[in-house]
């Protein structure tokens, strides 16, 4: 991943070489740290342009979507919402937003809807196409009223792993976060189906992320909660997500 990362950064730098990476303000913005440095170039791939991750043929469909992670939520809570159907699901909207929202299934399935077949890449070297519908994160944003301080969204999940030596076992709740860039992006959804039937558990029901230009990890499962924030710093382990706190996976996921 770091070598395909460093390739993507490398090509970057080379097409950039045509555009206007030659701009001091512009570059000096781009390298301040090395991570918004893959970021910046990342994205400069597009020139400017809003970067699409590939989309597939429903032909493409793998036979079977693998479930990586945590395949359930070992909780009373969730069980009991397994058992109703997850009726009284809801999704919270919260943080840096003029109107923070308690949303259920039926409100996520009234939004526009998007339909999407994409490769999920994991880290751990595996990849499935799937397609995935649910409104579009920025639906979702734009109702709340994003306001001007806002940097990040965190994605709250029901999930958690337990870490620690055997005397001293501790929960830490899975989740995940990204810029407003990725926020906005087309491609980002609260899934709520996959390959047109209802979102199964051990793929995150009843909702869960697509972040389509990232990896696997970033794809928040088992969501509960979308939350606006500044800064990543004062949330859980302040790296931005369960991996990247606990093993230091990048933030920037960029495939
Ligand atoms: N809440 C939660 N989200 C998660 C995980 C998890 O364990 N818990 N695992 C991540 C990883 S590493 C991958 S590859 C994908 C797997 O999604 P899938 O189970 O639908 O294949 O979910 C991601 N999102
Ligand atoms: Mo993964």
């Amino acid at each position: 991943m770091q070598r395909r990362n460093f390739l993507v950064a490398a090509g970057a730098a080379f097409l950039a070489g045509c555009n206007e990476i030659g701009d001091s303000a512009w570059f000096g913005k781009v390298v301040d740290g090395a991570q918004n440095w893959h970021r910046g170039l990342h994205r400069a791939l597009g020139g400017g342009r809003i970067t699409m991750a590939p989309e597939y043929d429903r032909s493409a469909i793998s036979p079977v979507f693998r479930a990586n992670g945590n395949r359930t939520v070992d909780t009373d809570a969730y069980r009991a919402a397994e058992a109703e159907g997850f009726a009284n699901w809801r999704l919270s909207v919260s943080g840096l937003v003029d109107n923070p929202a308690e949303l259920s299934l039926e409100d996520i399935e009234a939004m526009p809807q998007r339909t999407q077949v994409t490769r999920h890449d994991c880290v751990e070297g595996w990849s499935a196409i799937g397609e995935w519908t649910g409104p579009q994160l920025s639906t979702i944003l734009e109702a709340a009223g994003v306001q001007p301080e806002a940097n990040f969204i965190v994605f709250r999940c029901a999930d958690f792993f337990m870490r620690g030596p055997a005397d001293n076992r501790r929960q830490v709740d899975y989740y995940e976060s990204c810029d407003m860039d990725d926020a906005m992006h087309p491609q980002t959804i609260v899934a709520h189906q996959l390959n047109g039937e209802t979102l199964p558990v051990a793929n995150g029901a009843p909702l869960r992320m697509r972040l389509e230009r990232q990896l696997g990890y970033k794809h928040a499962k088992y969501l509960t909660g979308i939350e606006v924030v500044a800064s990543l710093d004062d949330i859980n382990g302040g790296e931005g997500g369960y991996w990247e706190d606990v093993a230091g996976y990048q933030w920037y996921a960029g495939i």
